[in-house]
Formats: structure tokens, sequence, C-alpha cells
């Protein structure tokens, strides 16, 4: 019988898109899947998005959960890490809902954002059922998060070695991490501490792009017991119907000609950095797309991009004609995918990298928080793209147009880098063609699922 399995992704387009892609790809591997859907959501893009993908795939099944919201929440605080702390608290009305599926569910994938959930549902008397981690990191990033209970970082030291792991560089490592009392911290040492609890931690990554990570955690030897690390990327893009504008403006492009600039879905920049990214873009000469946003939170956008940009540089792109910026969600995957793409000037969100990766397209980096160096250092170190270490993290120094526009040139011109990139897009795709590391992973990782 077709194993019945239960997703539940946290908060953020970073967290929902690889379940999305999950959630489509045991579908069409006779599995029945149900997605939980944590409400309301923090952003619009997570509601259309969760809409648009039910309409375009109906025999996956929806179920809403209503999260309660937190009593006293710091307006201050990350949105997005607030609800990760809202879906934790409201694990207690997970079990009725989940015993009440039929046919009742074999498994349950949650987000390594809010993994430790497995700890109030693994005990509870209705529910006997195996609990997996979508990990939404880099294998890289995942590995340091697995040490993270046990661990006393000092920024004094320069690396972290960790038994059985290769080597991390202190400075790599997202500040918060250095203060017991953040967030951000203490969510990620609560979910470290429930992923040996767990029957497999399922990893948009692939073998050849995180070998040495991958094989470390995989080896038993790291000092703590880790279960299996299933690596089963680059995740394939699902059928969504929405339209997206400024694809239109790319087929009129030459091949290879444009740079991609975004930022990810929950950064904003200061109007002093966007004007030196502006005028850094115009100076490189070379043609783009650039996606804003001026808020964390696209709910609460207000800012018309005219402000944003500033008027006398919007009339320069437009007079000039070598770009389009634009402040909408676009269709990035379908963007990168487009033949007049060139370049991805990008914050290196997982799956942003993971996106250029599965199609060859060569990055600049600019690292501004979170996991984002450690992703970075994978991308770089694959050959598939430059990493200004320098710039700093978010708003640490305002990096001016001069050096935007070499680094852009850079991007584009340079035929080593892109060569070295579309390697990656080969061994990518070889990931997943029969017989392929991810390919065979999956094919485990679905035995698995129906024991
Ligand atoms: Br913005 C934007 N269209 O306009 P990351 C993003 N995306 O399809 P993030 C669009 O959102 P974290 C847009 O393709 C990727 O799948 C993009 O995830 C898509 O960065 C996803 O790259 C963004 O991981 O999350 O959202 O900043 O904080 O987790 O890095």
């Amino acid at each position: 019988m077709e194993p019945h399995i239960a997703l539940l992704p946290s908060a953020g387009m970073g967290h929902l898109m690889p379940f999305l892609r999950l959630a489509a790809m045991l579908a069409s591997r006779n599995c029945k899947v149900t997605l939980l859907t944590a409400q309301p959501t923090v952003s619009a893009a997570e509601s259309n998005h969760l809409n648009s993908f039910f309409s375009a795939h109906p025999h996956i099944q929806r179920l809403d959960f209503q999260v309660v919201p937190l009593q006293s929440s710091n307006p201050h605080g990350d949105p997005f890490f607030l609800q990760f702390e809202a879906i934790i608290r409201s694990v207690h009305l997970l079990p009725p809902l989940l015993s009440s599926l039929s046919p009742p569910i074999s498994a349950l994938f949650l987000d390594i954002a809010a993994a430790t959930c497995v700890d109030k549902l693994a005990d509870h008397p209705s529910l006997s059922i195996s609990y997996y981690i979508l990990s939404t990191i880099s294998a890289r990033f995942f590995s340091l998060i697995t040490h993270l209970p046990h661990l006393t970082l000092e920024s004094s030291c320069e690396n972290l070695k960790l038994h059985g792991l290769p080597s991390f560089s202190i400075s790599n490592i997202p500040p918060p991490l250095f203060n017991p009392q953040n967030l951000f911290t203490t969510q990620l040492i609560s979910n470290a501490r429930t992923i040996s609890r767990v029957k497999g931690v399922v990893s948009n990554t692939f073998h050849w792009f995180e070998a040495e990570t991958i094989e470390a955690l995989n080896s038993g030897k790291t000092s703590i017991t880790l279960p299996q690390f299933l690596p089963i990327g680059p995740f394939k893009h699902y059928e969504d119907p929405e339209k997206c504008s400024s694809l239109s403006w790319l087929d009129e492009q030459p091949a290879k000609s444009v740079v991609y600039v975004s930022f990810g879905s929950r950064t904003a920049m200061s109007k002093d950095q966007i004007k030196e990214i502006g005028e850094g873009l115009l100076k490189s000469k070379q043609k783009f797309l650039w996606v804003l946003k001026s808020a964390i939170v696209d709910k609460v956008e207000e800012t018309e991009l005219q402000e944003l940009v500033g008027r006398s540089l919007l009339e320069k792109i437009e007079e000039k004609k070598q770009g389009i910026a634009v402040k909408e969600w676009v269709k990035q995957e379908e963007i990168l995918t487009h033949h007049a793409i060139g370049g991805f000037f990008s914050h290196c969100g997982w799956n942003s990298a993971m996106e250029a990766a599965q199609r060859g397209v060569p990055m600049l980096a600019w690292t501004l928080n979170g996991d984002q160096r450690f992703n970075a250092e994978v991308v770089e170190k694959a050959g598939l793209g430059l990493w200004p270490k320098h710039w700093g993290w978010l708003g640490e120094r305002l990096v001016k147009s001069e050096e935007i526009k070499k680094k852009i040139e850079g991007l584009m011109q340079d035929h080593k880098l892109r060569s070295m990139a579309q390697k990656v897009g080969e061994e990518a795709k070889r990931a997943w063609e029969t017989g392929g590391t991810s390919e065979k992973v999956v094919g485990q990782m679905i035995e698995m699922l129906k024991l």
C-alpha cells in the first residue's frame, strides 16, 4: 500500500519552497501526501504559493494548522523566528490533527526550524509513526548545528574543529550564535537536540556538491550519534501556473547577457546601499534584472519602487534601457533557467544557491546574514561562484558602486568561472540520472517510508 506522509513546513519562503518541492516529488512516487499549513502565514507570498500549489496539485491534501499566537512577542523580533516559536509552542494541537488523517500516516517530515516538535510528538500514545527532518540548509551548516548543544563558541579563535567533520572558520558563523540568549540560537540548539531522535534527515543538496561533509555526516565518526543523512537535491521544480512579467523582458535579451540580482525573500537593504547597487549595475554596462524589497515581510511593504531606488536613478535605468528593476515576486527558477541569464548576484540563501547549481548559473555571493557564509563557502569551493568576503554582513559597511561594478564584470566576463559553473550544473543533473547519487537515495528513502 502507498505510504501516507505528512509534511510540516515552518515559516518563510526559504522553508516553504523546498517543502512544496518535496511534497510534489513524494506524490509523484506513489505516496499519499498531506501538507500541514501553519496559519496564519507570516507573508503574503506564502499564502499565495500555498493556494496556487494546492490548485495545481489537487491530489495533495491540505490540512490547516491554526497556530496559537505568542502571548508577549517582541515587536522588534524577526517575525519568521517568532512564527517558528509559535509553531513549536502549538505542538500540543498536532496529535489530534495527525491522528484524524485517513488512511493513518506512517511518517511526519518536520522542518529543521521546528524539529524540536518531535520531542513532544514522539511520546504521544496516539501517534505511532516515524519522524524525518527536512533540512532546508546546506549539509555544511547542518553539520555545525548538530554539535551546537555541546559547544561554547568563542569568537577569539580562528577555526573550529569538530570531531569527524571538516573544520569551520569562526568568522563565517552567524554572529547571533555567539549570544546564547538570542532566539535564533536557543531555537537552533533545541532543534539540534532532537536530531538524534529522527529516522533520517532529508536534505536539498547532492553528493558531488558537498561530498566531504555528507560523507562525514554518514561516517559514524562524529562525536554525536546522527541519523542517516539523505542528500536528494537539487529539488525539482514543480508546475506553477502563476505568470511572471519579467520573463517577457528576458525573452528579448541575447543569450547569457543578463545578470539576475536578488537578495532573497527576507532581506531589505538600506536606501544608501540600494543606490550603490543601482549605480554599480549601470557602471558595469551589463544588462540586469533587479528584484528589490523594502521590508522583511511583504505584507508590510509600503515603499514604492521609485522611492526605494530614488527617482533620478530609476530614470537613468529606464533611459539607458540596460536593465529593469522590479518590486514584486518573480519566478526565480524560471528566470534562472532562461537562456538570457548569464549570472546571479545573490545573498546565497541555500535554495537560491541550489537553484543556480542545478542550472550551472555562475554566482556572485553577497552573504548578508544567517547561514549564507556557509553556503558561499560551498559555492566558492565547487567553482560555482565568486564571494567577496570583505563585503561583510548586512549593514556592516556600505559597499560602494565601484566595487560592485568590478565584481559584476568579473561575474559576467570570467570564462573560467562560466565553464566551472557549467560543470556544477552537469554534476547536478547527473545526480538525478538513473543510478545517480540523489536518485539512488530517493529510492532508499521511499523504501524506508514503506516500512
Ligand atoms: Br525574492 C524571491 N521569487 O521573487 P532562499 C524568491 N523566490 O521564486 P530566503 C522566488 O524563494 P533564507 C522571488 O527561488 C527560493 O526558492 C527562490 O529561498 C524563491 O532565500 C526562495 O534562497 C528563497 O533560501 O530564505 O528566502 O532569503 O532566509 O532561508 O535564506
